[in-house]
């Protein structure tokens, strides 16, 4: 047995099953073993940034990780944007990235390049192989560090040489992730006494969100009169109809900030404190009202769950009945222009129950939101890190994790041309997502952020700049080449028919919605 095929008996028995790739050269015998060891799912993706928003949407459905396969420092580098986003998600996921043979290195060859330099930022734990014997038991250490609490981007270096050469040792056991840590006692009771005070409370619950969080926050909730919501990007909540009722903190800071103006105590469920996105001239960057008091209940890597019920318990909510969302579909427009709330009510009308709604609809997608809540039972994925290219790949990926449910993927016209080879990834794999692709020809969010931060008039070169039409993109023929089927919706009658279609039948479909941009 050589190195790669330790390293992929580890993974398989460590649970990873399912390999994103890019592979080159040095990565050839891990190619190799991908053959020799039956198990692993290999799926292709024709760049990077693809494999590992591929990754991270994969995980945040299966609740492991997946490997990546990515050839040394540059194809890692075109990889990046997606694992920052993974990052900030406390996303699990092991990267495998290629080097060159450890002896072939001094040669300094065109694509020799410092990996671990170029993987340090957006991972959480690296290491560079330096022995076959050596690589069972670092292939096992990286699957422990991703599954680590709350999840975390592992990087695992591997020389060619390493992967080739034979290695007695065999594959290694993954070593049991440390269990999450629980919160201390005075931080419950501290929390418990602010949502008691009678002053007006919210719980902000961020991250991986779950049924079970929102149950038993929707009980602390009801009991203690305060509200509750999640943060504005949380890596997953889930949404529609008998979820227990939970606000959103909106991502424009003038609205946050008026969402929030009331809230006097503040207690955080592996949320962040609320800040805006950007800094804009004359608006605070911290978005709680000055006289609210902060508390962190559980940070990510806590076991919130725990946290929960004991704050329950100290407040004598375990009973108390949490406020749920109604089943509630809005009838289907009648035949009229296109608009983002138009399809959003089309939307919420006909997904199917379990449905997996993938955001990067951008000002495409606020609407959809807000309009799906009383929609049939189903979740949101929403990008964490904010660099755009994440909806195409994580759709890919969610809908791997996922067989048997519908995958709705809101994308944004300039965000999808970042990762477009993901299609073909949905083509080649028949994956069960549909793209909703909001063609407003403009970086549409960008002209507004503009105005927002000062910058003063709009000539020719800033207009150019945010505009992408001229020449206009035609999308229905991009994804066709790359296999998927595709229609273009001008008015809300098409867009529900193709859309009624796309829940109708399994497989990779691409609407392109002529909507305008949202008015903001
Ligand atoms: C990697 C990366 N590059 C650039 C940006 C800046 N950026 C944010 S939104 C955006 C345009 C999004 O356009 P589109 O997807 O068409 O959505 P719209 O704004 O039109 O709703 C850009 C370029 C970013 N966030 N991430």
């Amino acid at each position: 047995m050589n190195g790669a095929e330790a390293l992929l008996r580890t993974l398989l028995d460590a649970g990873v099953e399912v390999c994103f790739t890019n592979p080159g050269t040095s990565e050839m015998h891990f190619v190799a073993a991908l053959d020799r060891v039956p198990g692993m799912r290999c799926v292709l993706g024709l760049f990077e940034g693809v494999v590992t928003g591929a990754a991270d949407g994969y995980a945040r459905i299966a609740r492991k990780p997946a490997a990546t396969l990515l050839h040394l420092g540059p194809g890692l580098g075109n990889g990046l944007a997606n694992l920052h986003n993974a990052r900030r998600g406390d996303v699990a996921m092991v990267n495998i990235v290629g080097d060159h043979a450890t002896y072939h290195l001094q040669y300094d060859t065109p694509l020799t390049s410092d990996v671990t330099a170029v993987a340090k930022p957006m991972s959480h734990w690296v290491h560079s192989s330096q022995s076959s014997e050596q690589l069972p038991q670092d292939a096992a250490r990286a699957v422990g560090a991703a599954r680590q609490a709350p999840g975390q981007v592992a990087t695992l270096i591997l020389p060619a040489d390493v992967s080739w050469e034979e290695c007695t040792a065999g594959p290694a056991a993954m070593p049991e992730p440390a269990a999450p840590r629980h919160v201390r006692e005075e931080v419950v009771e501290q929390c418990a006494a602010a949502l008691s005070c009678g002053e007006p409370a919210l719980i902000l619950l961020g991250g991986h969100v779950t049924d079970q969080d929102l149950e038993l926050a929707g009980r602390i909730a009801a009991a203690c009169g305060a509200r509750l919501a999640a943060e504005t990007f949380p890596a997953r909540l889930p949404w529609g109809a008998g979820r227990v009722t939970c606000e959103k903190i909106p991502y424009i800071p003038e609205f946050a900030l008026e969402h929030l103006k009331a809230v006097r105590r503040l207690v955080l469920v592996g949320a962040r404190a609320p800040a805006s996105f950007f800094a804009y001239p004359n608006l605070p960057g911290r978005l709680a009202h000055e006289e609210c008091e902060l508390l962190t209940l559980a940070e990510a890597y806590h076991d919130r769950i725990d946290a929960l019920e004991r704050l329950a318990e100290a407040l004598h909510a375990q009973e108390a009945e949490p406020v749920r969302n109604p089943l509630a579909l809005p009838a289907l427009p009648d035949a009229g222009a296109l608009s983002t709330g138009a399809v959003g009510d089309i939307i919420a009308a006909l997904l199917p129950e379990q449905a997996i709604v993938v955001d990067e609809g951008i000002t495409g997608g606020f609407d959809v939101f807000a309009r799906t809540r009383t929609a049939r039972t189903h979740e949101w994925l929403i990008q964490t890190g904010g660099s755009i290219g994440w909806g195409l790949p994580a759709a890919t990926g969610a809908a791997i994790a996922a067989p048997g449910r519908k995958v709705v993927c809101l994308e944004g016209d300039g965000s999808a041309m970042y990762t477009i080879q993901a299609l073909w990834t949905m083509a080649r794999e028949q994956l069960d997502v549909t793209v909703v692709l909001f063609a407003n020809r403009d970086y549409a969010i960008l002209q507004f952020e503009y105005q927002r931060v000062g910058a003063s008039g709009m000539g020719a070169n800033a207009r150019s700049m945010m505009h992408i039409g001229n020449p206009d993109i035609d999308f229905v023929a991009l994804a066709q080449s790359l296999g998927v089927t595709a229609t273009r919706a001008h008015d809300t009658a098409e867009f529900a028919a193709q859309f009624a279609a796309a829940m109708a039948a399994p497989g990779p479909r691409l609407i392109e919605t002529m909507t305008p941009a949202l008015g903001l």
